[in-house]
């Protein structure tokens, strides 16, 4: 028996196989749960239903999360099939292309900024207020995915990293709010990973190889990997843990200079 048996949890965020959502399915289809999911639009829909299948899911949900009636839709939705809910994984964000690449004060704008913070962070409260009721009396957990942009700068992650710090504000805000209910709330930071959210943008690669070289364990971290953390973090193994930001990124975060030898 897996340490999810018995969970229902709603997965936002795949889009592909490389998708850290798919990762975190994948680990906690292995360990039991049941899922359902949701995709942004139309032309995701029989992608995420093929996904849905393979962990043997029939819940798919379409949810572009700057629609409230959609976010609403998806909890009806839930609630015709299970009676309750243990669990929301966030895997969402976005900011106009133009804003992640170039100088930051040049770049940003007052629409991009907007767009930023409402996907990528207000979103998640969103999600917590509709489901707030078909998860109450459970022991739930939240969970979503942020960066070390939102504590540290680096090149052309620009607004995105203003929109994570907003994020991870929003995770301890929130562990207060739902926890007196049973609630936790809690981020995965993960290290820099190569999916669709990172096609395109410019020097990826470039730093996929520093962050590797600058890396305690000397290389990038995988979706399994976050997709274990994040399986872990919606267990009741983790009951004590919430309002956490938990790094996994092979202790990037951790050195101010991980490696001399050159990158
Ligand atoms: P991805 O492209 O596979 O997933 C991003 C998802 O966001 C997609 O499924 C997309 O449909 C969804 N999305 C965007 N706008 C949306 C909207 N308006 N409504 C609903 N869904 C919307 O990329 P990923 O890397 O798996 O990203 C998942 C999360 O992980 C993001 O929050 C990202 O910031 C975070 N993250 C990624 C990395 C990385 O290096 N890839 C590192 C740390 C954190
Ligand atoms: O959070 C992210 C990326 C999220 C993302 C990706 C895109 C690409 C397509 C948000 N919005 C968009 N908008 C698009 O139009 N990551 C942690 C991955 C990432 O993205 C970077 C990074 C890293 C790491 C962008 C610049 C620098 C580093």
């Amino acid at each position: 028996m897996g340490f999810l048996s018995g969970k229902r949890i709603l997965v936002l965020g795949v889009a592909s196989k490389l998708s850290i959502a798919s990762g975190i399915a994948a680990a906690m289809h292995r360990e039991g749960a049941e899922l359902a999911f949701t995709y942004q639009n139309e032309k995701l829909k029989d992608r995420v239903y093929k996904f849905a299948n393979d962990w043997c899911s029939n819940l798919v949900f379409p949810c572009d999360v700057t629609d409230d009636q959609q976010i609403a839709e998806v909890f009806e939705g839930l609630a015709s099939s299970w009676d309750c809910l243990d669990g929301i994984v966030h895997c969402v964000a976005y900011a106009p292309a133009h804003e992640l690449e170039g100088n930051y004060v040049d770049v940003t704008t007052r629409d991009g900024f907007l767009t930023a913070h409402e996907i990528s962070s207000y979103s998640f409260v969103a999600l917590a207020k509709a489901g707030k009721k078909l998860m109450a009396g459970r022991n739930g957990s939240l969970l979503t995915l942020s960066y070390l942009g939102a504590m540290r700068s680096l090149p052309n992650y620009n607004v995105m990293g203003l929109a994570k710090a907003s994020l991870e504000a929003n995770v301890r805000f929130m562990a207060s709010s739902l926890g007196p209910g049973g609630t936790r709330v809690n981020a995965i930071s993960a290290g820099p990973i190569k999916t669709l959210a990172a096609v395109g943008i410019k020097s990826f690669r470039k730093l996929l190889q520093y962050n590797a070289g600058q890396t305690p364990l000397r290389r990038n971290v995988t979706i399994e990997e976050v997709g274990n953390a994040a399986a872990f973090l919606c267990s009741d193994l983790a009951s004590g843990i919430s309002g956490e930001i938990l790094y996994v990124d092979g202790g990037f975060n951790t050195t101010a200079m991980g490696s001399l030898e050159q990158s």
